[in-house]
């Protein structure tokens, strides 16, 4: 029997099996097909950017390890690099810029001079493959961000330099959704804290509010962009005190009646992510997520296919609210290659996604509610053992992408062809 054949036999019987447990395959491809994960330029380059040659990521409290060779150098290499991805993963999905990396042509802009001009390439870029982008103010790698502060600092001068670059970076998040007719969201991430223990805590969150309102004092139409605020609980060094912690931004969305961004590496390490989907739900319209696997810390390891990203589409999924999230990739792993990266965390996202949207919710909720532990339990356990990987292959053959492990050969190739030549 030929693969297809075998593939598409073997969904047939899956079919079968989930339909006897109340759950349409069909009707739960088409859902996955709309989902779009935004992918992020960051993984390409090791969060470097297109400021000067051979820039690199510097303080943030983030970092990208490894030096596996092959990573974009210039927008060209990026954009080659993301075609690849996508043509490995199967659906449409978006794309997630972070400032530093528009189109200077070779000139030093600084990040509160950056405009929609720097972005214009890109946003064609987009157009040409009928995605949708996503954008990100910097607020590192700058010698005014040496201090570890930014929009919360006292500093007059840097707070002002910063608040122009966000505001600005708000601008050409609206440029997008407007150039591309799908909304851009913007999320704001300021890595600001201390790696000392700080006297003024509460000083330093009050100008971060007051920052945040002068950078979002300008309304723009909401079918072209959103703003998110990103939360975080520590950085390297930043341990002692980190502005934007989740209380702050919990509260100043909720005040704000604006979106909240929740990483899954910006927790207690024991805490899970995938619980506050129902709660922060009863308090806000929408969420972003940063999906990501962090491993002791905020590691950024590629997304595999692990409980708490599992944990995180089912909640999504029973709340009923995958069409109020938003779903971003934000790792950068440097030390495997970089397509391959994007290619496995991408694709875990999507198969945690069609595990969660195979669930036999119905039925599991109907027994919860009348109060059969034991059937929903059984239900929920047996489910495990659907044959959900002859579904996820139908998918990818579907959407024309390779099936389960042959994109190995695929990236290999690429990287004997284009990524070992740079
Ligand atoms: C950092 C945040 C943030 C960044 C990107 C590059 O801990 O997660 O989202 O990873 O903006
Ligand atoms: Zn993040």
């Amino acid at each position: 029997m030929d693969k297809s054949t075998r593939i598409q036999k073997a969904y047939e019987i899956a079919r079968e099996e989930y339909a006897d447990i109340g759950v349409d395959t069909e009707k739960v491809l088409n859902r996955l097909s709309k989902a779009a994960i935004s992918l992020h330029c960051w993984q390409a380059d090791d969060v470097g950017g297109f400021e000067k040659p051979d820039a690199v990521l510097s303080g943030g409290g983030i970092q990208a390890t490894g030096n596996y060779p092959g990573k974009a150098k210039t927008i060209d290499q990026l954009r080659q690099d993301l075609e690849k991805a996508y043509s490995l993963i199967p659906g449409k999905h978006r794309f997630n810029l972070h400032a530093l990396y528009g189109d200077f042509k070779g000139k030093l802009v600084d990040r509160d001079q950056i405009g929609t001009e720097h972005f214009k390439s890109w946003a064609d870029w987009a157009k040409s493959l009928g995605i949708g982008v996503d954008f990100n103010c910097s607020l590192f790698s700058h010698p005014k961000a040496d201090s570890g502060l930014t929009i919360a600092s006292k500093d007059k001068g840097i707070r002002n330099f910063w608040i122009e670059h966000v505001k600005r970076c708000r601008e050409i998040s609206d440029f997008f959704g407007k150039e591309l007719g799908k909304r851009c969201v913007h999320n704001i991430w300021a890595p600001d804290g201390t790696k000392e223990l700080t006297v003024d805590r509460y000083k330093h969150r009050s100008i971060l509010k007051d920052s945040l309102d002068e950078i979002l004092s300008k309304k723009y139409d909401k079918k072209n962009m959103a703003d998110t605020v990103e939360a975080k609980l520590f950085g390297i060094g930043a341990e002692a005190f980190t502005a934007g912690s989740h209380e702050f931004y919990l509260g100043y969305a909720v005040a704000n009646n604006m979106m909240l961004c929740l990483d899954i590496g910006h927790f207690h390490p024991t805490e899970q992510v995938s619980d506050k989907v129902s709660a922060v739900f009863q308090f806000i319209d929408e969420l972003l997520f940063h999906v990501t696997r962090p491993i002791r810390w905020d590691s950024d390891h590629v997304v595999t296919l692990s409980d708490e990203v599992r944990a995180l589409m089912q909640e999504i999924v029973w709340a009923d609210k995958l069409e109020k999230v938003c779903i971003g990739l934000d790792f950068f792993d440097a030390s495997i290659n970089r397509i391959g990266a994007y290619v496995i965390g991408t694709r875990a996202a999507l198969k945690a996604l069609l595990l969660a949207l195979l669930d036999p919710i119905d039925t599991m909720r109907k027994y919860e509610d009348n109060g059969q532990g034991f059937e929903k339990l059984a239900l929920m356990e047996e489910a495990k053992a659907k044959p959900f990987g002859a579904v996820w292959d139908y998918y990818c053959m579907k959407n024309n992408v390779p099936v389960g492990e042959t994109f190995i050969p695929v990236i290999q190739q690429y990287e004997k062809e284009v990524l070992s030549k740079r």
